[in-house]
């Protein structure tokens, strides 16, 4: 299995997990641009947004962010980041959300 996210979901690479439910996983990003920086994937390889048709994962991840965000204490609020495919500027092929926050986060890159 070569996908990093995989191995990880897999327990063959460490990870600080902070969220699992039944087809997603979340867990800190290892290069963390915030306080908080916490990754939520599904378990099952998907290669990225583009390519998610399941609409009860797309909702699972979507809650499973708010958990996290609920529990890392993100009440002033935080942002939900993905990147998708190369013009998008994802580095890992294996759809997830970025959970940000823990401070104040400047205007979001437009172009
Ligand atoms: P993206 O550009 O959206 O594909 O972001 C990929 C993120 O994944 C990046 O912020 C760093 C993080 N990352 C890459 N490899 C690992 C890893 O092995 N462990 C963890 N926890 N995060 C990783």
């Amino acid at each position: 299995m070569s996908c990093v996210f995989c191995r990880i979901v897999a327990g063959e690479l460490p990870s600080e997990r902070v969220f699992e439910s039944e087809r997603v996983l979340a867990f800190r990003d290892i290069r963390p641009a915030a306080p908080v920086h916490v990754l939520v994937v599904p378990k099952a390889h998907v290669e990225s947004l583009f390519e998610l048709v399941d609409r009860e994962l797309a909702g699972e991840l979507l809650v499973g962010a708010a958990e996290v965000a609920r529990s890392q204490g993100l009440e002033r609020g935080f942002r939900l980041i993905a990147n998708i495919r190369h013009d998008g500027g994802q580095e890992v092929g294996h759809l997830h959300l970025h959970v940000v926050g823990g401070r104040r986060l400047g205007p979001m890159l437009a172009r």
